[in-house]
Parts: structure tokens; sequence; C-alpha cells
């Protein structure tokens, strides 16, 4: 009898399990991907109340500040400078195609008007509700929005903050409740996914909370996050919303891209992405501007032009989208060396962009001279580090045959020699330019 029991129960659990592993995203869905692999470029905005102690959106955790101290910030929120007019044009002007919105980070602060919890942004001087002026700018403008979601929360009572690997030290001394807890981020997202007109996707975060460091072979979850429900009501509410996760794994049923933090896909200098890059999904890369992605007042190994236009070109080669970051100030400008930087890349992309948008990539792995996108019937061999008395570069495995090749700025003819173990390009006579040099390919 026992052993029938557990059979059924077995059973049960297979059964449930399938139907949890099923999931056939809609054709607006399939089409939504398209679009987003097209848009190649955009931009992260981490801001909030953790913005004002200019130490980083970690602050909370890292200087051990309990929730009763943490709230006082909540009194301080007062960005009269912010401009949602002014961010929303400038992510367009630097080429980018949309924004990724924190709108509730590990802190547990809601940027937005929500029902469900007191700690949030109406509760501040400010009073605005940033989520829907960012929003409203973004459906003004054409760009898309995107919007960050914790999973993990250092604040509340019923997060299952015992096995949390995070968040330790701010004074919850309860037991975590997920049932209400979920039912809490059920409620929050149905706001967001109602009030808010369209949004492009949800980009969750905070998984990783509740496993073992990356890394490491086990890397299952201490509780049953139940994110089929979670990815069903979104899709449910908004289908051809796309969902992805940072948990760092092979991505789950029901998500629409996957991600990598500070790497590109495949690489793993980080050592956070231990994970394949999918090859069905579209992918995205996101990265810092200096080291951190909320505000830090100390930072400042900001990265090259340069640099970061080696990563979006990079990022493209792979067939993944370069998420950028900025880390606004707490009274709502963004600092004038990330606005310089993503001026001059918008510069770049207004002359370059054809080679970027709407690519695809992985068409040969990447050599040490660049990568290559491909368009149409045209490649672009982007030579991003080439010395002046390199006289060729060669490329391996291209399978179409090459018609013609030219400079891609300026259209001057460039020789090559095609064979069957690979191609050579000369550089002999061609204006090199020291960010990316672009030689355009037309193929049969
Ligand atoms: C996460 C956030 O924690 C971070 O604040 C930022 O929002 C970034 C985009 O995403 O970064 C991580 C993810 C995983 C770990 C640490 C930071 N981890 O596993 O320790």
């Amino acid at each position: 009898m026992k052993r029938l029991f557990f059979l059924f129960v077995s059973v049960l659990f297979f059964v449930t399990n399938v139907k949890a592993q099923t999931y056939t995203p809609t054709l607006e869905n399939l089409k939504a991907r398209e679009v987003f692999s097209n848009d190649r470029f955009g931009l992260f905005i981490h801001w909030g109340p953790f913005s004002i102690p200019g130490d980083g959106e970690w602050v909370m955790n890292n200087r051990n500040i309990t929730v009763k101290n943490y709230r006082r910030l909540m009194d301080f929120f007062n960005p009269i400078d912010f401009d949602a007019a002014a961010w929303v044009s400038m992510a367009k002007n630097a080429g980018m195609k949309y924004i990724t919105l924190i709108t509730r980070h590990h802190d547990g602060f809601s940027m937005w008007n929500t029902k469900y919890s007191d700690f949030n942004i109406m509760n501040t001087p400010f009073k605005k509700d940033v989520v829907k002026l960012i929003a409203d700018e973004c459906h003004k403008q054409g760009i898309q929005l995107f919007l960050y979601y914790s999973l993990l929360d250092w604040t509340r009572e019923d997060y299952p903050h015992e096995t949390g690997r995070t968040g330790q030290h701010t004074g919850r001394k309860g037991k975590g409740d997920y049932a209400s807890y979920l039912q809490f981020m059920k409620n929050q997202l149905t706001e967001l996914l109602t009030n808010y007109g369209t949004i492009a996707g949800i980009w969750f975060d905070g998984y990783w909370d509740q496993t073992a460091p990356e890394g490491t072979v086990d890397r299952s979850p201490r509780i049953n996050w139940r994110l089929d429900e979670i990815y069903g009501l979104i899709h449910k509410l908004q289908p051809r919303c796309l969902i992805g996760n940072n948990h760092h794994l092979t991505p789950f049923p029901g998500e629409d891209f996957q991600m990598f933090e500070k790497d590109l896909p495949g690489q793993n200098r980080s050592g956070l992405s231990f994970q394949q890059p999918s090859q069905q999904l579209p992918l995205e890369t996101c990265e810092t501007m200096n080291n951190s992605w909320g505000f830090n007042i100390t930072d400042t190994s900001y990265k090259s032009v340069k640099e970061l236009i080696h990563y979006l070109v990079n990022a493209a080669g792979r067939n993944a989208n370069f998420l950028l970051n900025v880390g606004p100030m707490p009274n709502g400008k963004i600092q004038p060396e990330f606005v310089y930087t993503l001026q001059e890349i918008g510069q770049w992309l207004k002359e370059n962009g054809k080679t970027i948008y709407g690519t695809k990539g992985n068409i040969v792995e990447p050599q040490k001279w660049g990568v290559i996108t491909a368009e149409n019937k045209k490649l672009y061999v982007h030579l991003l580090n080439v010395t002046e008395n390199e006289t060729y570069i060669f490329t391996p495995d291209l399978k179409e045959k090459i018609i013609s090749a030219s400079t891609f700025a300026g259209g001057s003819k460039v020789k090559f020699k095609q064979m069957h173990e690979g191609t050579f390009i000369y550089l002999d006579g061609i204006k090199t330019n020291d960010t990316d040099t672009i030689v355009q390919l037309n193929i049969q």
C-alpha cells in the first residue's frame, strides 16, 4: 500500500513537473524576441534611495544597515533635478533602443505607486511615480521599456531570509513565508503590467540568493521559487513581454531571453558566467560604465568610449545585445562623465549603426583581430585590434562566396583572397581607425 502511494506521488510529481516544463511562446512573443535581438543596445538604470549614500546599490547589505535605519532614506529621496524626458532622449541619442529600469532592487523599495508596500516612492518627499514618469516618456519617444524586479528582498519579513545568502544583518527576526511573499510579488507585477502600458520585458534578479555561489556544482535553490506561476502570470497579462532572469544558469522554461552579467556570452571573467550561451534565445549582456551599478561617489574607474564601443561590437559579434548601465545621482542628474560617453557612442552609432543593428553574430569564432556581424548579403568585418604594421588579417570558415570588399567608411576597395581554408583581407592602402576599422564584404 505504502509503495503504491509513493508510486502515485511520484507520478503526480512527474506530471506536474512536465506541465511546468512546457512553455509555448505566442507568435507575438516570438516577434518581440526578434525585435529585441535587432535592438542591440539598451540603457540600464540603477536608481533609488540607495543612490543617496553614494556607495552603490548594495549599501544596505554591505554596511549592515537595519531595516529601521534604512527606511530613513525614504525621507531624503527628493531628486529635484530629475527629468524623465532628458533621460529618455539621452538614451535615444546614444543609439539605444530600450531602457531597463530598476523598479524594486534588493532593498525592497518600490519606485512606483504600489498598493502592496508602504516602502515606496509616494512616501518620499518627491511623491511622484518614477516608473510612470519614465514609462510615459518611453512610450512618447518610442523606446521600449523593460522593468528590473528583484526576487530577493532585504527588508520584508516574509522573504525567506533564513536561507538567503545576503541581507542577513538587516535586523529581521521572524520566519520567512514564501507563500505570502510570492503573492506579494504577483500583486506588484500585476500592477506593473497593468498600469504602465506595454512593457517590453521583465528582468528578474536575486534568484541566486537562495543557491550556493556561482561555480559550485550543486546550484539547486533552497526554496521552491515557483517561477512558472510568476512567468505564467506575466505572459497572461502581456504575452509578448519578454522574461529574462539573472540566475546565471541555463534558461528555464518560460524565459524568453538569456542574460549575462559583466561577461560576453562564452566568457567568464567575472566568475558569474558559467552558463553556456543559448542557441535559441536572444542574448543580452550588461556592464557598468565604471565599476558600480548604483551611484558610487568614489568610483572614477570610467571605461573609455573605445572600450565600451568594443564591448558593443564584441557583443553583436556574439549575437548579443549590450545593456549599458548608468547609476544616476540622488539629485536626479546623470553624472557628466556618463553623459559624455553616451554621446560619443551615439555619434559612433550614427555613422556605423548599420553594421550593428539588425545584424547577426557568430559568423566565425571571435578572432584576435575582432568579430564579424552579418546582415542580408553583407558581412561586416570589425577590426578592433590591428596594429599599423599588420598587412593582412585571416578569417577562417567563411561559407559564402565574397563578390567584393570595401571599407565601410569611404567605400574604398579592399583586396582579398578567398580560399578553401579561409580568407585573407589585405590592409595595405586602407585607412585604419583606432576604434574599429570596418571592412564590408558583399557576398553571393
Ligand atoms: C545583480 C545585482 O545584485 C546587482 O546589484 C546589479 O543589479 C546587477 C545587475 O545584478 O548582480 C549580482 C548577481 C549575482 C551575484 C551578485 C551580484 N551573486 O551571485 O553574488
